[in-house]
C-alpha cells in the first residue's frame, strides 16, 4: 500500500524472472507437498483457477486420498481434477508450491517423473533447497497463499471470491487463525484484502475450527490424554501411536494441527508431536513459542520447515523414537536463555 510505510504487500514484491516462466508456459503443472495443509490447498486451487484467464492450461497433481477430510472443501471449491500422468508430462512448466525440499512433492516418482519440465519453486519455508529452475522463497511470509496472491495480482488476474477464499484459508492456516508470529502487518493486509474481495471468511473458520468429525474429535482425546510436561515446564509433547491412530478412525492424512494440543500449555518453550501414521513411520512436529526456534532440533533428526515450526520423519517404533527425541529436545531446551518462549 502506498500510504503505508510498513506494509510492503503488493504484486512489485514479485520477481520479474517469476512472472516471465508463467508468461511463457502454455501448460503447467501445478504440484504441492506430501499431507497438502489448506496453504498447500488453496495455492493450489487459486493457481487452478487464475490461469485459464491467461490462456494457460493448468494440471494439478493430486493423487487420490492425499486430501484430508477437514481440506476436501478446498478441493470442491477450487473444482480441482487431478491430472493424468500424461498430462503433467505434457507440460512445459512446473510450479511446486509450499514445498521446502524436491522429495516432498506429491507426486509419484517425484520431479524424476517430469523430465526435462522446467520447475518454478515457490515457497516460504526458510529450509527450501532452492532445487527449481527459478527460485522464489519468500522465508519472511506467512504463507505461500499470501505470495501466490501477490503474483495474481502481478498477473493482472481476477481475485475472484472463490480465489480469495482459497488463499484466505491458506494464510488463515498457516497463521493458526492469525495467533502466530507470522501474524505480521502484512499477512494482516493480505486477509484484509482477501475479505474485501469477497473470502468467505466465516465457513474458512467454520471448517477449519469447529467440524471435527467424530473420530478427529476422539484423536484429539488421546492427543490430550498423551501430552507430557517436562519438569521444567518448558517442553511439552504428545503422541498418538498407529494403534490409537486407528482406534480413533484417523488415518495419517488427518495429522494437521494437533501439535497445537501440547502447543497450548502455558508457559512451554517447545512442543512437539509424535505420531505413527503407518506401523513403524513417525511423523515429528515441532513448534517453538516467542522467539524460540525448532529448526535446528528438527534438523538433528534429518527434519526441517520453519524458525517457529518444523518437522522430520524417523523409521522405528514409536516409544523408540520418543526416547531418541525427547532428551535430545530436553537438553535442546535447557540450553535457551530463561526468558525464551
Ligand atoms: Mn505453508
Amino acid at each position: 500500500m502506498s500510504n503505508s510505510p510498513v506494509v510492503q504487500s503488493g504484486p512489485d514484491t514479485v520477481p520479474e524472472d517469476v512472472c516471465a516462466a508463467i508468461g511463457a508456459a502454455t501448460r503447467v503443472a501445478l504440484i504441492g507437498h506430501v499431507t497438502p495443509d489448506a496453504d498447500c490447498l488453496g495455492a493450489l486451487g487459486a493457481l487452478w483457477l487464475a490461469l485459464p484467464e491467461l490462456g494457460k492450461y493448468p494440471h494439478v497433481a493430486l493423487p487420490e486420498g492425499t486430501a484430508a477430510r477437514k481440506l476436501s472443501f478446498l478441493v470442491k471449491h477450487a473444482g480441482l481434477t487431478a491430472a493424468s500422468e500424461s498430462e503433467l508430462r505434457a507440460c512445459d512448466l512446473a510450479v511446486v508450491l509450499d514445498t521446502a525440499k524436491a522429495r516432498r512433492v506429491n507426486l509419484e516418482g517425484k520431479l524424476d517423473a517430469l523430465p526435462g519440465i522446467a520447475v518454478l519453486n515457490i515457497d516460504h519455508h526458510a529450509t527450501n533447497t532452492r532445487f527449481g529452475r527459478w527460485n522464489w522463497v519468500g522465508a519472511d511470509r506467512s504463507s505461500t497463499a499470501e505470495m501466490v496472491y501477490e503474483l495474481l495480482l502481478a498477473l493482472g488476474c481476477q481475485i475472484t471470491p472463490t480465489v480469495a477464499t482459497l488463499l484466505y484459508a491458506g494464510v488463515h492456516t498457516d497463521t493458526h487463525g492469525f495467533s502466530l508470529a507470522n501474524t505480521t502487518p502484512r499477512s494482516l493486509q493480505v486477509g484484509y484484502e482477501l475479505a474485501q474481495a469477497g473470502a468467505r471468511v466465516r465457513e474458512v473458520c467454520e471448517r477449519l475450527h469447529r467440524s471435527h468429525s467424530r473420530s478427529e474429535f476422539d484423536l484429539l482425546k488421546v492427543v490430550y490424554g498423551n501430552t507430557r510436561v517436562s519438569k521444567d515446564g518448558r517442553l511439552a509433547w504428545s503422541s498418538a501411536s498407529y494403534e490409537e491412530l486407528s482406534a480413533a478412525g484417523c488415518a495419517a492424512a488427518d495429522i494437521d494441527d494437533q501439535v497445537n494440543v501440547p502447543r497450548s500449555v502455558e508457559g512451554i518453550a517447545v512442543a512437539i508431536l509424535f505420531t505413527e501414521g503407518s506401523p513403524g513411520k513417525v511423523r515429528i512436529n515441532f513448534r517453538g513459542e516467542g522467539e524460540v526456534s525448532v529448526l535446528e532440533l528438527a534438523q538433528q533428526f534429518g527434519g526441517g520447515g520453519h524458525h517457529a515450526s518444523a518437522g522430520a520423519m524417523l523409521n522405528g517404533t514409536l516409544a523408540e523414537i520418543v526416547d531418541q527425541v525427547i532428551p535430545a529436545a530436553k537438553a535442546y531446551v535447557a540450553a535457551l536463555p530463561d526468558n525464551a518462549g
